[in-house]
């Protein structure tokens, strides 16, 4: 009996301390991802490193980079960015205002996140797409992340049921047959996974770096490919590993009645 109750203590221990390790994401939420005519033109867009299923919380430090790429044009925001609090940890907010038609594509580099259970560092290359006042142009252009996912299909103006489609890119390149994590922001925690397998869902890009993937239900859905970097950064004096993410932020909406 006291073995028993010792392996199953042992193993609620092994759940806790694994389970929130599996799906971290690099987060970049707009307040709106279609900025309509006559609509407040006064986005924001909310920065954190996150584990958006199970609503779990981590600290992001001041994020390495953050912009906007809009009619061709790149525009730093870092210095936009004000500390709030995401799922209660530190994170980053900012105001921007949209003055005209266009895509708007915000990404963010974080700094390297040392991540001791896996004895790696790691980056999530953060991207999200907001398209204003009914110009659409662009909305497949790459912004030139070191790892990025490319939308195939539009990254916004999707209704759930919906397949999303990107191709996986690093150092421009597509990556074949990459795994690409797949989890849901549970901004309400309206909903439970009925087995922790489900917290996070994985596919596979095909050998041309092509994924799909069709969400069940409305709201922001986020998708991660995970490589590892050609680069190392050092952890008190030794080489360590660098898991990077290509990540994407894409809204799925419910069809409307009249
Ligand atoms: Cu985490």
């Amino acid at each position: 009996m006291r073995k028993l109750s010792l392996i199953s203590l042992l193993s609620a221990a092994w759940i806790f301390l694994t389970t929130p390790a599996f799906a971290h994401f690099g987060m970049l939420i707009p307040s709106d991802s279609m900025v309509m005519q006559g609509e407040n033109k006064n986005i924001t867009i909310n920065a954190s490193f996150s584990h958006p299923f199970e609503m779990i919380g981590m600290e992001l430090v001041k994020p390495k980079i953050f912009g906007v790429i809009a009619n061709s044009t790149k525009e730093d925001l870092l210095g936009s960015l004000k500390q709030v609090k995401v799922m209660e940890y530190p994170s980053w907010s900012a105001d921007y205002g949209i003055k005209r038609p266009g895509v708007y594509m915000f990404y963010m580099e974080p700094q390297p996140y040392w991540e001791p259970a896996e004895d790696l560092f790691i980056i999530h290359y953060t991207k999200t797409v907001v398209t204003a006042f009914g110009d659409d142009e662009g909305w497949d252009s790459e912004i030139g992340l070191k790892t990025e996912i490319v939308p195939l299909s539009k990254p916004y103006g999707l209704y759930a049921g919906n397949v999303f489609q990107g191709i996986v890119k690093l150092d421009g390149k597509p990556v074949s047959y990459t795994e690409v994590e797949v989890e849901y922001y549970n901004k309400d925690k309206k909903y439970e996974a009925p087995t922790n397998y489900m917290v996070t869902q994985t596919v596979k890009a095909d050998q041309n770096g092509v994924f799909t993937y069709s969400a069940p239900i409305s709201g922001w859905w986020g998708f991660s490919a995970l490589t590892t970097a050609d680069f190392k950064i050092k952890h008190e004096g030794q080489d360590k590993d660098v898991e990077i993410g290509a990540v994407i932020w894409v809204m799925f909406e419910d069809l409307q009645t009249k």
